[in-house]
Order: C-alpha cells, then sequence, then structure tokens
C-alpha cells in the first residue's frame, strides 16, 4: 500500500521504517525541506535494543503534492502541531484517505473534527528515540490499539483492519479496539504521570521510580486524571497508579516523549495531557491542582 507518515519525529520514523521494511510504498511528509532531501537520500537508520543496526528505504518530501492522494496517512505529528500539519498535507488527503492520529493527549481531538471529516484514532505502546534525521533507536514495545471515535463508513472501518494487519506483519502488533476512547483516556493517565515529571526532574521513565517527591507527585496527577476521566464516563482501569507505575517499569530505560520534546527546545503535549485534565476538571467541577502545577511548570520550562 502507497502509505503517508506526517511527521519524521520519532513515531513517524519508527512506523515508517518498519512499513518499508514490511514492502509498503512509505512517503514521509516534512515541513522541513532539507531534512526531507536528507530522509529521501539516506532513509532510515534504526538500532535495536540489542545494538544492531539496519536501514529501510523511504521517499520524502515536504510538499504534499508530489506525494499526491495516499488511501492511509499516519499522522505522527505532535499534538500542537497538527492544525499545520493537517494543513501543509491537503494535496495528499483525498476522499478516501483514512488518516490515523497517533498523538498522545486528547486536547488536540477537536482541530482534528473541525479539520478532518473522518478520521480515527491510533493509541500506541511503542517507545523510540532519535539520535539524529531518520536515526532511530527503538524502546520499549507493546501494542498499537486503532479505532474510531465517531462511527465510521464501511470503507474506512475495512481500511482500518487492514492497517492493523499490515502494523502487525511489519513487526509492530495491532489490534481494533472496541472503545478507543477509553484506551486514549487510559494512555493519558499514564502520560499524565509520566510525561510532565520526567522533563522536571530530567530523568528516565525507570529514575523516576527512585524519587519520592516526583511519585507523590505523580500519584497525586494519575489520581485526578482518573477522577476526571470516570466522571467523563470512561471505563478507566483497576488500578490506575499501578498501571502508570508498570509502564515507567516496562519503558525503565526511556526517555519520555515530554522529555525529548524539552531538551531539543521544542513545544510539548502538556496541554494536550495535562492541560486537558485541568480543562475537563473545571468543566466537571473536579479540583486537579497537581496536574495545574504539572503544566504550570513545564510550560514555564519554556518562557
Ligand atoms: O508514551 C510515552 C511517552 O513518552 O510519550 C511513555 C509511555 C511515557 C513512554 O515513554
Amino acid at each position: 500500500m502507497k502509505i503517508g507518515v506526517i511527521g519524521p519525529g520519532a513515531i513517524g520514523c519508527l512506523f515508517g521504517a518498519l512499513l518499508s521494511r514490511a514492502g509498503h510504498e512509505v512517503w514521509v511528509l516534512d515541513h522541513r525541506p532539507e531534512r526531507a532531501q536528507l530522509l529521501d537520500r539516506q532513509g532510515m537508520v534504526g538500532h535495536d535494543p540489542g545494538g544492531r543496526a539496519w536501514r529501510a528505504q523511504v521517499r520524502a518530501t515536504a510538499e504534499a503534492a508530489q506525494i499526491g492522494p495516499v488511501p492511509l496517512a499516519l499522522l505522527c505529528v505532535k499534538s500542537a502541531a497538527v492544525a499545520e500539519a493537517l494543513a501543509d498535507a491537503r494535496s495528499m488527503l483525498g476522499d478516501k484517505t483514512l488518516v490515523v492520529a497517533l498523538q498522545n493527549g486528547l486536547g488536540h481531538h477537536p482541530i482534528l473534527d473541525a479539520a478532518l471529516p473522518l478520521w480515527a484514532l491510533g493509541i500506541t505502546s511503542q517507545g523510540a528515540n532519535l539520535s539524529g534525521p531518520g536515526h532511530l533507536i527503538r524502546g520499549g514495545q507493546g501494542p498499537t490499539l486503532l479505532g474510531f471515535i465517531s462511527p465510521a463508513p464501511d470503507w474506512a472501518r475495512t481500511r482500518l483492519a487492514e492497517t492493523a494487519a499490515m502494523l502487525s506483519q511489519a513487526g509492530l502488533p495491532a489490534e481494533l479496539s472496541p472503545d478507543i476512547r477509553a484506551a486514549a483516556w487510559n494512555k493519558l493517565i499514564v502520560n499524565a504521570g509520566i510525561n510532565a515529571l520526567t522533563a522536571l526532574e530530567d530523568c528516565s521513565n525507570g529514575e523516576v521510580l527512585e524519587r519520592p517527591a516526583a511519585l507523590e507527585l505523580m500519584a497525586g496527577a494519575v489520581r485526578e486524571a482518573a477522577r476526571v476521566a470516570r466522571q467523563s464516563g470512561v471505563a478507566v482501569k483497576a488500578d490506575p497508579l499501578e498501571m502508570t507505575l508498570a509502564v515507567c517499569r516496562a519503558t525503565a530505560a526511556n526517555w519520555s516523549s515530554m522529555w525529548q520534546d524539552v531538551r531539543s527546545g521544542r513545544p510539548t503535549e502538556v496541554a494536550a495531557i495535562n492541560g486537558e485534565v485541568v480543562r475537563r476538571g473545571q468543566e466537571l467541577g473536579i479540583a486537579t491542582p497537581v496536574n495545574e502545577l504539572l503544566l504550570a511548570r513545564v510550560l514555564a520550562l519554556r518562557a
């Protein structure tokens, strides 16, 4: 299948590289023309946890018109860049393009609704870091859940099922979720507990477990996020704090995406994660002081 990957960040490179190695025609849209040229020439270079290096050929461009309409577009930019990325990608999005959005958080969903007649959500537990453009270091591996938040036509449901099969064949285990909204909230709860703290503490996901003051904040952030989710009618998993601690342990060597954003001077997803807990909490009359604190502190890192 011809697949468009919008954004060559760590997740875009991981999905693009493995889909290309599985035999698909992968086109990467990058808003930075020089980096697009580099990726088009060199492809992606992967480094497995064991140190084994491999290469994947992809096409890359800054001009969506050069790609043209694709049956499947994986939207892999961060939540703050969604609006601009979709505007740039217009020429590759046809009537029958299925866009799968793979951001952390929920705060950008109204932007997706406004820009696209139809989109699917992807919630991934794959970990990856970039050591340079297209240079990928795989981290913790986990499933990718796919689903629609709003009712979708038959062709789109079929395409999403094909996408799950293609990803699984490419080495990225994926399945359709009967309740993707709950999957998104459960991931947001985990991200609310880990991402901001690792950015503020300047530590890996595993190191945060060794810092008692950070763990206390984690417990507060997770408790608030879970309360907001439950009040929103979401089926929250049984023990959200244990779920968050388990992710820290499973991804101990990972540097969270927010840590990476802060270190690279990029906007973070804190507004779509902790900010979304605060916003929904205000709507529901639920106090969220820990998420407010984490939001303010992460925003202050860029001020
Ligand atoms: O999703 C993640 C992220 O970094 O954004 C976690 C689960 C925290 C893994 O690093």
